[in-house]
């Protein structure tokens, strides 16, 4: 089957122009200037759908590269299966995920890969592929980390948080990090200083301090400073690429430029909440309700103007990439096992079905340029964890992931309104925001049109990947 997107703005990183798009079937067959007749018109003219995409961006589908689908976390797990969460996202214009297989501590690296694939297999509306949690150093698992890269998972997640959880030593750190400069992969670290972090918790609830805003007071800047500088002095001490996931502190970024500049092989990534959510404003309300918004990083205070500094570092490619961290819980059961001790409520906020609208709102503010906006939701992720060009880019060959975008649209934000996510509350409730995604096509296929939901779990495929694109 052939499908003609005609008479959009293409956006590609480079910049926006005039093109009709034609599909052949799961892939994109030529991207033709309009009234160009000199190739693809025989094509063009007998497609047999066409979609009218005028005063609309066309844009590659969106591609979140950190979304936690079941996490186990505190005693419970993130509520979005790899059936709802997929679909919420296909719903915002993301069409492809890339989601932490997890290690517990003292379970082998290949059985909790073997359960993430379990999870996710013919469950998905899009494609996904998968990021490897090492939960637990070990010469086994290091081992498995070789035998991954060679699977298409080259990345892994370290955490210098959660002690006792998915904690690493430095020690251990620097051991993953010597066997990734070995074969290539990407460390993503998680960082935060967990045993400081660990004892000012103690010595807040000691002072009965049990509020949800004491979840980012104990979490102070500087112990997000502290470990991202630590973490890239281990990744420079062996030679790793360093990835430095769901920054949140704006003196931990400036310590990544620093590295950066030197041009070493570091990254930043972000997260809408970040960019939007505050200390002040949403995780000190009333009572337990700030509960919806604890998740680590922690937000921080605007006061202090780390949002601002977020929005310059992502203009300045500081940080390359707007992902989610899509973990959600709901309030009822899940936030509430922390009603009298802020350090039990599950960590994380689910967003993923909002992350393009969220970031395009960047746009109408003037904060990002819209090729900006297509390049750190989409084409830098793909290029980061080694899925370009099937993703991220509308261009001959690669995969008809596609999102027509409006910018005369409007989306409103809310659990009764453009929500799917499963979840019994929205974090991001009355946000309100210009766009609005009209039409996703993933491999082609119209998952979703004009607000209808024409997509189906199971076709979704997994991605391997390659090594990441950025390195030098
Ligand atoms: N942060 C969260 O907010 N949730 C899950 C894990 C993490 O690192
Ligand atoms: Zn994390
Ligand atoms: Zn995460």
């Amino acid at each position: 089957m052939t499908t003609l997107i005609k008479n959009g703005l293409v956006v590609s990183p480079q910049g926006a122009i005039a093109a009709d798009v034609l599909i052949d079937g799961e892939k994109i067959a030529a991207v033709l200037t309009p009234g160009d007749t000199s190739l693809g018109n025989e094509l063009t003219s007998t497609a047999d759908v066409v979609i009218d995409a005028a005063g609309k961006y066309v844009i590659p589908g969106g591609v979140d590269s950190h979304t936690h689908m079941e996490l186990p976390f505190g005693g419970t797990f993130a509520s979005d299966t790899f059936d709802t969460g997929t679909r919420a996202a296909a719903w915002g214009g993301t069409t492809t995920i890339i989601d932490f297989a997890v290690q517990k501590f003292g379970e082998r690296v290949q059985d909790g890969l073997a359960t993430w694939h379990e999870k996710a297999r013919g469950n998905t509306h899009i494609d996904y592929a998968f990021h490897q949690i090492i939960g637990g150093v070990d010469d086994d698992s290091l081992k498995a980390m070789d035998e991954l890269v060679n699977e298409g998972i080259t990345s892994f997640k370290l955490f210098m948080a959660y002690p006792g959880v998915f904690y690493s030593d430095d020690g251990q750190i620097l051991r993953a990090m010597q066997t990734a400069a070995n074969n290539g992969g990407m460390i993503m670290m998680h960082a935060e200083n967990g045993i400081a972090i660990d004892v000012l918790v103690s010595q807040a609830l000691a002072a009965g301090k049990t509020d949800p805003k004491y979840h980012s007071l104990t979490r102070p800047w500087e112990t997000e400073a502290e470990a991202t500088n630590r973490a890239i002095m281990l990744a420079r001490m062996t030679g790793a690429p360093l990835y430095v996931v769901h920054m949140s502190a704006k003196q931990a970024v400036k310590i990544l430029q620093e590295a950066k500049n030197d041009a070493w092989n570091v990254f930043g990534e972000t997260c809408p909440q970040y960019l939007y959510l505050s200390l002040e404003e949403q995780l000190s309300q009333p009572g337990f309700e700030g509960a919806k918004w604890v998740c680590s990083t922690p937000l921080r205070s605007k006061a202090e103007g780390h949002h601002e500094e977020l929005w310059k570092y992502l203009r300045t490619n500081d940080l390359s990439i707007v992902s989610t961290d899509h973990c959600p819980f709901c309030f009822k059961e899940q936030k509430e096992l922390g009603v009298g001790n802020f350090s039990a409520i599950p960590n994380g906020i689910g967003s993923v079905e909002h992350r393009m609208d969220l970031l395009y709102q960047g746009v109408v503010e003037g904060k990002i340029s819209l090729q900006r906006w297509v390049e750190i939701t989409s084409t830098t992720p793909a290029r980061m964890f080694g899925l370009y060009p099937q993703k991220g880019v509308i261009a001959p060959g690669s995969d008809a992931d596609i999102v027509i975008y409006n910018p005369s649209g409007r989306t409103e934000i809310g659990y009764h309104k453009t929500h799917h996510m499963n979840m019994d509350h929205s974090a991001w409730e009355g946000f309100n925001v210009d766009g609005h995604v009209d039409t996703v096509l993933s491999r082609g296929a119209v998952i979703v049109d004009n607000n209808a939901y024409l997509g189906h779990m199971g076709h979704g495929k997994y991605l391997k990947r390659g090594l990441s694109q950025y390195l030098i």
